[in-house]
This record gives structure tokens, sequence and C-alpha cells, in this order.
């Protein structure tokens, strides 16, 4: 389906998307979530605000090498009015089991810029939870630190809100040490996330501290806790294949345009679950396609394919809000339309999901793309390999 221009693209699925932000803790042991679900059909309630907060537009501007005042003025001049397809706080649609999805951010990224592959896996009836690391990897983030309190003795402790800023970092070992130790803690993010989903499942009262009052409780018993994948961008793909490799609950991954310079070679062998790569075509070269054939030929459950026309950022939601002349000088966009690229690699998603999670949802009318056949779509990498190690 075609999206309006400027816009985040609707979900094509037969649900109605609902989103809402979950914060535990205190302190940054705590998960910071945005989750998208189904819903119950609700006109009363408003479409969510997509960049909620003001620091993730200084975030971005450190991130993107722009002073904060200048950045944070151009952001909000041009994204601070976006919303995204979902309808904030909207009633969970209970009475069935959903399968469910951890989504990991790229660098320096943040929770809320892939909203168009969340919400659209959300209207084909999954519960997508995205999860906001605090690795010093996200544009932005905050927690909320305890302090002691400052009145009476014995009083509970104060709750204060604490920004976490994007670490720049320079290629070198240092740096490749850096990002082994966040995938690291990234991947516990990622279970941390599905402990709050299945504690939710279960019945457990959840801690918002953030200032909402979405109702949990029709969640109980409404997620399917043997159908659960971990999905990711870049840095956030490397993570889905450490969290496969550490935790046994989540079924299959797809990682889409994967970096995986964080990952060690020891988990290649450790990553027993299918993994569909979902590749651009403009980002990908040889070293790091090497290193996804490393994990292909330890695990025969692993497919590639490759979108014709695509780059790196087609995954995130920037590629749908810049015009053609903006989004090509920013690599935004590739030469394929955005919605075609999101259709290709969300359909090639929902097909390899309902293979291996078991789904009956008719999403096996994708098959074909997940054997790289269709418009736009190649098998495997069209990046030239040597001979000897095709
Ligand atoms: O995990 C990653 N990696 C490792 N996520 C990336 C990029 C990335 N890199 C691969 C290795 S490299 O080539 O050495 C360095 C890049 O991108 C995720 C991401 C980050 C952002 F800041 C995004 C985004 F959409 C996705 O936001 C952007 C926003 C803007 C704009 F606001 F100005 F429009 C722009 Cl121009 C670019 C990105």
């Amino acid at each position: 389906m075609g999206s309006k221009a400027g816009q985040i693209p609707e979900g094509n699925g037969p649900y109605s998307v609902g989103c809402t932000d979950l914060m535990t803790g205190p302190n940054k042991q705590g998960s910071l979530l945005r989750v998208f679900y189904p819903s119950q059909k609700d006109t009363s309630c408003e479409d969510t605000k997509w960049i909620p907060r003001k620091e993730y537009y200084y975030g971005l501007s450190d991130y993107l090498n722009t002073s904060r005042t200048l950045g944070e003025f151009a952001l909000s001049c041009y994204f601070g009015s976006v919303t995204c397809p979902a309808k904030w706080g909207a009633a969970f649609e209970p009475g069935e089991r959903h399968p469910a999805i951890i989504f990991s951010h790229g660098l320096g990224a943040f929770r809320t810029i892939y909203s168009a592959i969340c919400i659209e896996m959300a209207s084909w009836g999954f519960v997508v939870a995205s999860v906001e690391h605090r690795d010093l990897s996200a544009s932005a983030t905050y927690y909320f630190k305890e302090t002691p309190s400052s009145g009476a003795k014995g009083a509970a402790p104060e709750l204060q809100e604490e920004w976490i800023y994007y670490k720049k970092s320079k290629p070198s070992e240092a740096d490749t040490a850096l990002r082994r130790q966040q995938v690291q803690q990234r991947a516990k993010e990622c279970s941390r996330a599905l402990d709050f989903l299945l504690g939710v499942n279960s019945g457990k009262a959840s801690e918002n501290l953030l200032p909402l009052s979405f109702d949990w409780t029709p969640v109980k018993g409404s997620i399917d806790i043997h159908r659960i994948a971990v999905m990711g961008h870049s840095f956030g793909a490397a993570t889905a294949i450490e969290t496969l490799s550490q935790d046994v609950r989540f079924k299959c991954g797809v990682a889409l345009d994967a970096w995986m310079m964080p990952l060690r070679d020891e988990v290649y062998s450790r990553v027993h679950q299918p993994l569909l790569f979902i590749n651009s075509e403009k980002f990908q070269w040889e070293s790091n396609i090497l290193e996804m054939k490393k994990l292909a030929s330890a695990n025969r459950e692993t497919k590639t394919i490759t979108i014709r026309g695509s780059v790196h950022q087609s995954f995130s939601d920037f590629t749908f809000l810049t015009g053609n002349l903006m989004g090509k000088i920013f690599k935004l966009k590739g030469e394929t339309d955005p919605d075609a690229v999101l259709d290709i690699s969300n359909q090639a998603s929902l097909a390899f999901l309902q293979k291996h999670l078991g789904l009956r949802k008719g999403f096996d009318q994708w098959d074909l793309l997940v054997e790289g056949q269709g418009p736009s779509v190649i098998p495997g990498t069209d990046v030239e390999l040597p001979p000897t190690k095709q």
C-alpha cells in the first residue's frame, strides 16, 4: 500500500494498532520500551507523537555532528509535528494469543524511529516491544535515578530524570571493544524486555515510571509465549543475533542490514534458531558479508536476500519523511520507492516468521521473497566475493 507523502505509512494488516511507552526501574537496570500492539478500534485516541522529547533532537544533533542549537531548531521544524499511525493508549485487543517481537534499534537511533516496521508487524497481530538501549549507542535516552530523599529521614528515595547521550568513538581496537561490550548489554536489554512482556502475560502488575495510565491487565494471557522473535537494524541486527545465541526463548530472528563487527566468532556456532538476513543494496561490503556467511555455514536455517535500490536508512522512518532531493542527499532514500522497499522487507519477514514460529496466518503468500524471488529482490548478495569464498 502506498503511504501519504511525508508520512509514516499505516499498517497493511487487519488489526488496528495501539501504542504506549513503558519504563521499568529505577536506575539503568530497568527497561524503556515503546510497545505497539493489536488494539481495539478507538476513534477517540490520537495518533502517537513520533519523537516525544526535545532531548532526542539534541542527541541526533550530536550524532550527526551538528550544533545542538541549530540541530534542535532544524529537526524540530522538520519533524516536530510528525505522528505515527498507531493510536496512543488505545485499549489492547484481548481474547487471542499474540506472537511477539522484540525490536532493537541501530547506532545513533532510538526506540521510536522504526515505527513503520513495528506498526506493520502489529497490524498483522504481533505485540512488538521496541527497546531503547542504555549502552551509550542511542542518540539519546533516559532513566530515573534513585537518589536519597531530601525530606524526612527514612522517607522513600526520590527519582531524578537522567539523560544519556551517544558515546562517540572512531574506528580502532578500543571501538571494537566498546561495540562488543555494548552488544552484550543490548542482548540483556532484549531479554529483559521479553521478561517484562512475559511477566504482564502471566498477570504480574506492571509498574510504569512514566506518568501514563495504560491498562496492562487485558494483556494477561494474550501473548503466545512459544512464538517470540527478535528483530533489529544494523547494530540492532547484531544485537538480535547475540540475543538468539544467549536466550533460547527467542525462536527465530530477522536481521535488517546487519552490521556484524560487534559479534565475536564464537557467537556463530551458538545460534541455533533460524535467521533471515535482509540486506540493502548500498550498505554491504565483502568482510561484513563474509561474517554473515560464517554464521550461515554453521546454521542451515539461515536465509539472505538483498533489496535492490535500497540504502542503509531504508529501514528507518526517516526514509518516508523527507522529499526526494533531501532524501537522496542525506542517503535516507535509495532508487527504489521507500514503500516498495519496506513492503518487501516486511512481507519477507512475515513469511519467515510464519514458517519458523508455526503461525497460521497466510503470510506464506510471500514465501518466494524469502528465496529472493520477485521484483527488486535478489537471493543472497550482489557484493562481489573472492571465488574461494562464495
Ligand atoms: O547500527 C547502525 N550503524 C552501525 N545504525 C546506523 C548506522 C550505522 N552505521 C554503520 C557503520 S558505519 O557506516 O561506519 C556508520 C553508520 O543507523 C541507524 C540510524 C541512526 C540515525 F541517526 C538515524 C537513523 F534513521 C538510523 O537518524 C538519522 C536522522 C537524520 C536526519 F534527522 F537528519 F534526517 C539523518 Cl540525515 C540520518 C540519520
